[in-house]
């Protein structure tokens, strides 16, 4: 049903990118399985948590996601994450994996950058100290940049002739060059809008290709921050410096060791532990819970655990992750339903089966095309058979839950 949302998470060797994908999965091993699960090692299924419709019209009891999972309007819905290792300073020489992780990368819709922050691993991700993570954050935008820009430029002399003869638009020629990252007009047609008095493409300089291809690189690759190893003594100093000197950046601050560990003492029954939150219970804390004991290195581990990570920063931050995800991508949740009235599916009572995720604003029939594909539509309605016109657009509340009637035999 439609491309689904794809996370990818980058970062050098060391940085803690699958311990972030295990913190991030394992907590929903047990919900209904999603296709994608298990093709690859380095791909499993997150859940980004949204608000559902069925809390609206109180039919939370009925609410049987397809996919994901349903809790007391809590909607988790599927994400595919994707753990793109082997970027190391210059991989678009061909350095480390070369250039196979770059080609990864191009699925992704937008990428979680999983920073070392505790300073004791270098760029390669080898053991040192006292090492800088902004320069991790630099080289590693710079990668990607030098990676797009090489690909276009390679032939530049030829696509400037093509598109003078074929007299297309900077967003056609654009739309060819650059179509093999998943990147769509809407897309492109968004990151030129980025750049004021954009002369003709056959006029454009270095620096001018160089302006493009960084508006691209924001429109494609949204990007989060997860400044990680929060746990360690040197973070502190190291999480404020990049802080104030990259305001614009989306950062959450993590342990994704923690979060890990936590979550296995938890499935051992050693600890109670709410997810995403700062609370966690041993048996000393709830006699009557049934918890076991802890041993006293367990104990003083939990202890720390506390002291340096869940009591100053509120949590582990993990579960905060894939929410900051959302924002910088800005997703709607949308409930196509057959019923528009019971918002049942063919058969049975239960309500919203399916939730796609769309970029906020995109036209109703846009979304339509993406669930139904490429057949022709009569109509689209909303809550209670209201009409809605093709150029609508979806929000948060609006919009957001449809109906597509066929046209009958139309393909
Ligand atoms: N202290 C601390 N260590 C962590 C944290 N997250 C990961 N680590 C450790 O960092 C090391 C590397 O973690 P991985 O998750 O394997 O790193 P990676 O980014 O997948 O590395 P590559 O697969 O080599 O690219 C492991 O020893 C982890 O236990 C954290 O939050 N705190
Ligand atoms: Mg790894």
């Amino acid at each position: 049903m439609g491309k689904e949302t794809v996370i990818g998470i980058v970062g050098k060797p060391s940085s803690g990118k699958s311990t972030t994908l295990n913190a991030l999965t394992d907590a929903n091993a047990k919900v209904g399985a999603f296709p994608f699960t298990t093709i690859d090692p380095n791909k499993a299924t997150g859940y980004l948590e949204v608000e559902c419709a069925c809390l609206r019209f109180g039919k939370t009891a009925d609410c049987k996601p397809n996919y994901g999972y349903c809790r007391d309007g809590k909607r988790g819905v599927p994400v595919m994450l994707l753990d793109v290792a082997g970027l190391v300073p210059n991989a678009h020489l061909g350095r480390g994996l070369g250039n196979k992780f770059l080609s990864d990368l191009t699925e992704a819709d937008c990428l979680l950058h999983i920073v070392d922050v505790s300073g004791t691993t270098d760029a390669e991700g080898k053991e040192t100290r006292g090492y800088d993570p902004l320069k991790d954050i630099e080289w590693l935008q710079d990668e990607i940049f030098r990676w797009i820009l090489g690909n276009l430029t390679e032939k530049w002399g030829s696509v400037v002739r093509r598109h003078i003869a074929t007299k297309s638009t900077a967003l056609e020629t654009l739309r060819q060059q650059l179509g093999g990252y998943y990147a769509n007009k809407q897309l492109i047609g968004k990151a030129l809008d980025t750049i004021p008095g954009l002369p003709p493409l056959q006029d454009w300089d270095n620096e001018m290709v160089e302006k493009v291809v960084k508006a691209f690189m924001s429109v494609k690759f949204p990007t989060v921050l997860a400044l990680n190893k929060l746990d360690h003594p040197d973070a502190d100093k190291n999480v404020s410096k990049i802080m104030l000197k990259h305001p614009e950046l989306k950062c959450v601050l993590t342990s994704s060791l923690t979060e890990v560990l936590l979550r296995k003492l938890a499935a051992q029954n050693f600890i109670k532990y709410d997810l995403g939150t700062e609370f966690v219970d041993t048996a000393e804390d709830l006699p009557d819970a049934g918890l076991r004991e802890l041993d006293e290195k367990l104990q003083n581990r939990i202890e720390n655990i506390r002291d340096l990570v869940l009591y100053r920063f509120g949590s582990t931050g993990v579960v905060q992750l894939l929410q900051a995800a959302a924002d910088v991508l800005d997703l709607v949740p949308v409930f196509p339903a057959r019923n528009i009235n019971s918002f049942t599916g063919t058969s049975g009572s239960a309500v919203f089966r399916d939730c796609v995720l769309v970029k906020r604003g995109l036209s109703v029939i846009s979304v339509a095309r993406r669930i139904m594909g490429d057949v022709t539509i009569a109509a689209i309605e909303g809550v209670g058979g209201t009409r809605v016109g093709e150029e609508d657009t979806v929000d948060v509340g609006k919009n957001d839950i449809l109906t597509f009637k066929l046209v009958p035999g139309g393909h």
